[in-house]
Order: structure tokens, then sequence, then C-alpha cells
């Protein structure tokens, strides 16, 4: 009963940071061109300049595997002093053209250049206001995926499919971060008007109004729906779809 409380109240305040961060996260427009192998982030979820470049990803429709490195971690921090000679997050490197780069206003320029081929978008040309504004959204989670908790590493990785703004994918991601347990992160942000209504509500009229693509057709694929967060364990086969059993899931199977 305390447990329900507990998430609701969690919820709620995982809301609020969607909410505070006015739409960046939520809807792709894709980077034509694609990087043919998967670019790799080092970051932590509380941190508000690691979110900022997660948002990217999301907007320019990118996957990426994430490395997570929450505070006290030992798993991924020191290949980070290992690759770039500090221990500064977020760190992106791009293993299509030997990129290493820390700063996360530089990493979004790069991703925009890269392979969005446009600029970056007006919400985030005040880059130093933009990354002030996701540091208030990090208020509202009190400190969730900041620190590391002992897990047992899995031997392969695991895919989430996610959107940045998703306040239920948040708390999925979280939940790793603090394992410390790397993921390939399938962007699947909103394009066209159906993604906007909740699975359960979506019928075949609005789903007349254009076709799924990307990570969201390949969803409807694997799962029949697209419902977001979505996690993938090939170390188990267990494939789940709600925030809270996908959580649970994760602290039975990995938290030592
Ligand atoms: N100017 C940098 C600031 C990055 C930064 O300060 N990151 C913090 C986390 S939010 C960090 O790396 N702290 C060191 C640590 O976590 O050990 C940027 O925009 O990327």
């Amino acid at each position: 009963m305390l447990g329900r409380f507990w998430d609701f109240a969690d919820e709620a305040r995982s809301m609020a940071a969607t909410t505070a961060r006015f739409g960046r996260g939520m809807a792709a427009r894709p980077a034509p061109r694609r990087p043919e192998r998967l670019l790799e982030l080092y970051e932590f979820e509380a941190c508000p300049y690691c979110r900022v470049v997660r948002e990217a990803l999301t907007e320019l429709d990118l996957d990426v595997l994430v490395r997570p490195c929450p505070k006290g971690g030992t798993r991924y921090r020191p290949r980070v002093t290992e690759l770039g000679g500090k221990a500064q997050f977020p760190f992106l490197v791009d293993p299509n053209t030997d990129a290493k780069i820390y700063e996360s206003d530089e990493i979004v320029q790069y991703l925009y250049r890269q392979y969005g081929d446009r600029e970056v978008p007006w919400n985030r040309r005040l880059a130093w206001l933009d990354t002030g504004l996701s540091s208030l959204a990090g208020v509202a989670r009190l400190g969730a995926g900041y620190q590391s908790r002992p897990s047992k590493e899995p031997q392969e990785t695991l895919e989430l499919y996610s959107f940045e703004l998703s306040p239920y994918a948040r708390r999925v991601r979280e939940t790793l971060c603090e394992l410390e347990i790397p993921y390939v992160l399938r962007n699947a942000g909103r394009r066209r008007l159906a993604d906007y209504v909740p699975a359960q509500l979506r019928n075949a009229a609005l789903e007349r109004m254009g076709a799924d693509a990307g990570n969201r057709a390949a969803l409807r694929q694997r799962a029949g729906q697209v419902s977001i967060p979505y996690l993938v364990d090939p170390n188990t086969g267990r494939e789940l779809s709600e925030s809270r059993q996908i959580r649970v899931y994760l602290q039975e199977t990995y938290a030592a």
C-alpha cells in the first residue's frame, strides 16, 4: 500500500520534471544522416547537462549506447578518464568519426551538424538558459538517477525504447542508471498526430493518419503496440512494457 503511494508520488514528480522542460525531447524530426556505428554516451540521468544531450538525441531520432556513470559508479566512470582525461559528464564517443566530446553544448551542436543537417532548434539557442531550466527540471526528481547502487553486470546489453520527455521512461532510465546497466537507447520520439494519443486509446481511424516509422514501427512489430517505455533483456529473454514492472524487474534481476 505504502509502496503504491510512493510510486504514485514519484510518478507525479517525474510528470513535474516533464512539464518543466516545455516539450524538449518529445517530438522527433529524424536526422537525415544516420550513424553507421552506434554512438556512445557516458552520462547520468540526474545531470542537467546530460539531459540536454539526451533531448537532442530524441529530437534527431538517433539511437545511442548509454553507459551510465552515476556518482560513486565504478563500471564506466574510469573509462571516461582513460578516454578523455577527466571524469566529466556527458561524454560522447562517436566511433564513426572518432570524435570524443565533453561539453554538452558542443555535443548538441555536433549532433545537429554531423547528423541533423540543420541548426539547433530555436529553444536551444540560448544554451545557458536552456541548461538552467534543465537543472530546475531535475530538482523535482530529488536526486533520482544520481548515485550508484551495487549491481550485477549483465552479459549482454539491454535495449530500451524511450523518448526523453516521457515521465515513465525517465523512471526506468533512472533505475538503469543507478544500477550502472548499459543499454541501447532506442529513441522513439513522436512524429505524427496519432503518437500523442495514449496507446490504449489509439483507434484504427487515428492509425490511418499515418504509418509508424523508425523505432516506433519496430516496436509495433515487436510488441503489437507502441507503448513507451519498453525494455528488452536478451539475458533473460524478458520483454516488459509497464514502467513500474520494469523497475521491479531490474531491481530483482540486477540489484546486488
Ligand atoms: N560545461 C559542462 C559541464 C558538465 C558538468 O559539470 N557535469 C557534471 C555532472 S552534472 C560532472 O561531470 N560532474 C563530475 C562528476 O559527476 O563526477 C557541460 O556543459 O557539459
